[in-house]
């Protein structure tokens, strides 16, 4: 059994390295099953270290060592080094001047289905290095304030490996005998080894360029297997519209020559932004209209522009240590999120992206691996890449801009730059950055950074009509989470408007604020316990729209009338408020019908919610994404982060019912603008073709619930002759999910049609394993069993075993546990092959407080049956440890 104490790391145990690696030159010789690595590294004692030492520790898992040399000497002896499971450790190093270490040893890729550190996906060999993957390929001080030259040669089979990368310029290459040849590569900035990539195999290559601001000509190349050349154009143009907006938005250009994307099929994550050579997952590169839908385009332009904006807030200038890794990640996701929001929806992105922190990265921040943005400690770092240190780390970042001002956030982002790159640094820095461009003091928002937990935000309201005043008080508290028992308040902004009675917009006069004029709106700076402000000049009472844009990332609890939401669902000029206000709406009425479940009552539905969705239908709006989003439903996981104890039957009924009914009473509605908006279009991209197909396939949704016999033909009529993916999936979506004659054939027949595509066949998996239909759980043990499922493919993991447990909350808590043990089952058999995911996959299991007594005991069961597994991974490990041991 593992000691979590044992293996633990702590941020406040940070020292600075005891030496520095100024340049490595690395030689490979492939072999899919023995490559040979030998490494040559200059080094020197740190001056900055004061450990009383002349041995020098170096990182290394899975490998067999063939040769230590000091200074080009004989090579050492083994009682001059001492080997164990994960380091090598050379004795009397000199301290006094730079020396050379060489060192050789061979590993083995094909054996190496973790897909970390050098392994084989298809024929190709590829790496993954962050955060701690280099000590797989050779030892070496894997951290990330190690900054080295790196300069790579790679020699292998010419036939097998035709084109042979890694990162920087290529600098030399020739011929050898017995049909081999090589490649130097040379990567002028100094960088951490996690950054290091090498990819070799028979790839093809898709060619473009681009000028950056001040003239330089950048070489652009997109490496792929030969079958998906045809679906990298959307990547490409991807890759230049993110160049484009780093140098407008933030004045960042490019560094290099050359900027080089690969795509694999076999990838734990979704890409990596190795200096000068992006590792992608091909989910987030190919793409062709008949095989990507809408969503995949946003995601690949979103994804390709996170890793090319990494070059300057990761690379150029990087993290101290892992605990630092919100520096990068958090900033990065703010500047994709920005990113696509000007490409796309400023409005639609932002409740996307809302969305998902409130159904996800609530949940992890409400139950046992609740962790701050800038974790304390952690047994595996790659454990940490969660929602809290991305998404929530983005949401910090986005309160500075908020607080800042666009303007000012660009003056403390162009000092971030000036001051630190080539750096390795931390989150204070970044703050530091922020606050002396803006000549502010952000000392408290600084808590943000080391507080886990999501802070309930509580408002309460009183109108003085003589005084003619709004009173609001705003209190804050956040709970408990593991290890953090008392809270401080944190400073929060929170963006507030008013509006009169006619919807028309309110002023907002701040009492003892002489200085401020009234204005549309206010940033009030919540930074106490609790906090009362003033709102003068206010002849009648307003309705108020807070936090507004979604302004920090807290529960809002506010008693609101479903009338005054209906209010602000026809007037909040707020697109994130008004979307908010018909979410709360259905929310409260999804609510009551629940109630009426667990009561074994009869549903009764308000009729406010059938008014208000006619209200929006009968609007002329021109963002027609935004428009479906009004008219889409809280998902059954939001609704069930909302209640004390989850009822998945009742949610599931409940919100059914809302949908029957809302496609029942407003069916004329739904089959007109699914008339109006119906084109059998391919290749159209821009936001009206993209809005067209969301709207009609929201309609198209609601319609199927009607169980009707010309809607029936109508979605099969759609799946047949649809010409994109968008309209197909779709159609195939309602197809599965309700009872249809068809849908057994339909399936079958997107399986024929799509075989060689392997994107689209995860597709076809995670649909079936995400359907509300009573017969789900048989159709996912089979589909385990089918030829096309690859236990060794993280996609497939996550289309077939991600889908069912995670988006299915009906079937996943079935009530006899079946789902628990199957997700068990599946997890000990990731454990030896691929620990990373087999880690995520636990995260299913981790709210198990969340449920019914006899569910909880039942997914403890399983929790106490995979920790006690024979090799259990830390990795497994310290996810389903942490939730078992938590005390709410
Ligand atoms: C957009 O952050 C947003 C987040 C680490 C791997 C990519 O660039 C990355 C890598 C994980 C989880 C999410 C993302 C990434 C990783 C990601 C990708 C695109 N440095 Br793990
Ligand atoms: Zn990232």
């Amino acid at each position: 059994m593992r000691d979590p104490n044992q293996e633990k790391n702590y941020l406040k145990d940070y020292t600075v390295p005891d030496y520095l690696i100024h340049n490595v030159a690395l030689n490979f010789t492939l072999d899919e099953e023995c490559t040979v690595v030998s490494s040559r590294l200059t080094l020197s004692r740190n001056p900055a270290s004061k450990a009383l030492i002349n041995s020098l520790t170096l990182a290394g898992e899975n490998l067999k060592l063939l040769s230590v040399n000091l200074d080009d000497g004989t090579d050492l002896s083994k009682e001059q080094y001492l080997q164990t499971q994960d380091s090598l450790i050379i004795n009397n190093v000199p301290q006094q001047q730079a020396f050379v270490l060489c060192i050789e040893n061979t590993i083995n890729p094909k054996a190496n289905t973790a897909l970390e550190g050098l392994y084989l996906s298809n024929d190709m060999l590829c790496t993954q290095c962050e955060a701690e993957g280099f000590r797989k390929i050779t030892y070496f001080l894997d951290r990330p304030d190690v900054m080295s030259l790196f300069t790579t040669t790679i020699t292998g089979d010419k036939n097998r490996y035709p084109v042979l990368l890694s990162n920087g310029n290529k600098i030399a290459q020739g011929e050898l005998p017995d049909n081999r040849h090589w490649v130097t590569w040379e990567d002028p900035f100094n960088k951490p080894c996690y950054l290091f990539a090498l990819v070799a195999g028979q790839l093809e290559c898709i060619a473009d360029r681009f000028t950056t601001q001040s003239g330089r000509e950048i070489d652009l190349q997109i490496f792929v297997e030969k079958h998906d050349m045809d679906k990298c154009d959307h990547a490409m143009q991807s890759l230049k519209n993110s160049m484009i907006w780093d140098e407008q938005v933030y004045g960042r250009e490019y560094d290099l020559d050359l900027y080089m994307i690969v795509a694999v099929s076999h990838f734990n994550m979704g890409a990596m932004e190795n200096k000068g050579l992006n590792v992608f997952n091909t989910k987030f590169v190919l793409a062709r209209p008949d095989t990507a839908t809408d969503s995949d385009y946003e995601h690949i332009e979103g994804v390709i522009g996170h890793e090319y904006f990494h070059n300057w807030t990761g690379n150029r200038i990087t993290c101290r240590d892992w605990f630092q890794l919100s520096l990068k990640e958090g900033f990065t996701v703010f500047r994709d999120q920005e990113f696509t929001g000007d490409r796309t929806s400023k409005a639609v992105k932002r409740i996307e992206d809302v969305n998902m922190l409130r159904t996800r990265q609530f949940a992890e921040d409400a139950g046992p691996l609740a962790h701050p943005i800038r974790p304390d400690s952690y047994m595996e770092i790659n454990n940490f890449y969660t929602l809290t240190v991305y998404e929530k780390g983005a949401e910090v970042v986005r309160m500075i801009h908020t607080l800042v001002g666009a303007e000012g956030f660009r003056k403390g982002s162009n000092l971030y730059f000036e001051r630190h790159d080539g750096q390795a640094v931390t989150c204070d820095d970044f703050v530091n950055a922020m606050e002396s461009a803006n000549n502010i003091d952000l000392g408290q928002f600084r808590r943000w950074y080391a507080q886990a937990g999501t802070p309930v935000l509580t408002a309460h309201q009183h109108y003085d009509s003589t005084a003619q005043t709004l009173t609001l008080t705003l209190s804050q508290n956040c709970p408990a989470t593991p290890g953090q028992t008392h809270k401080e308040p944190l400073h929060i902004p929170v963006t507030l408007g008013l509006l009169h009675k006619d919807g028309s917009v309110a002023q907002c006069k701040l009492q003892d604020n002489a200085a401020k004029e009234a204005q549309n709106q206010v940033i009030l700076q919540l930074t106490q316990s609790e906090q009362v402000f003033v709102f003068e000049n206010l002849a009648e009472q307003p309705v108020v729209s807070i936090l507004r844009g979604f302004s920090a990332p807290v529960k809002l609890e506010m008693e609101r009338s479903l009338e005054e939401l209906a209010f602000l669902l026809s007037y909040d000029s707020d697109t994130f408020n008004r979307w908010e206000a018909g979410q709360q709406l259905a929310g409260q009425v999804i609510a009551g019908l629940i109630a009426d479940v667990q009561n074994d009552q009869k549903m009764q539905l308000n009729p406010i919610i059938v008014t208000a969705f006619k209200q929006v239908l009968e609007h002329a709006w021109d963002d027609l994404s935004y428009f479906a989003l009004l008219l889409s439903l809280p998902s059954e996981n939001y609704l069930a982060e909302q209640m004390p104890v989850v009822d998945v039957n009742a949610i599931h009924a409940a919100r059914e019912f809302l949908v029957q009914n809302l496609a029942e009473q407003l069916q004329p509605q739904f089959q007109a603008l699914y008339e109006n908006n119906h084109r059998d279009e391919s290749g159209q991209f821009d936001s009206g073709a993209i809005g067209r197909r969301r709207i009609k396939n929201t309609c198209l949704s609601y319609l199927s619930k009607l169980e009707n016999k010309d809607i029936q033909q109508l979605s099969q009529l759609q799946f047949n002759s649809a010409k994109n993916m968008t309209d197909q999936l779709a159609a195939l979506t309602v197809i599965v999910n309700n009872p249809h004659p068809a849908s057994q054939q339909c399936l079958a027949d997107f399986y024929h049609q799509w075989r060689t595509e392997a994107l689209v066949i995860d597709k076809w998996f995670a649909l079936q394993a995400a359907s509300n239909m009573p017969d789900t759980f048989a159709t996912v043990q089979s589909l385990m069993n089918h030829p096309a499922f690859d236990l060794k493919n993280p996609n497939r993991v996550r289309s077939l075993i991600g889908a069912f447990s995670q988006a299915n909350p009906l079937h996943f808590h079935a009530k006899n546990g079946q789902g628990y043990q199957f997700l068990a089952d599946q997890i000990i058999a990731l454990n030896t092959l691929n620990p990373q995911v087999a880690s995520r996959m636990v995260s299913a299991l981790t709210s198990w407080r969340r449920h019914d007594i006899s569910r909880q005991t039942l997914m403890k069961a399983q929790l106490e049956r995979i920790i006690s597994t024979e090799d259990i991974s830390k990795d497994v490990y310290e996810v389903a440890s942490k939730s078992l041991n938590y005390e709410a």
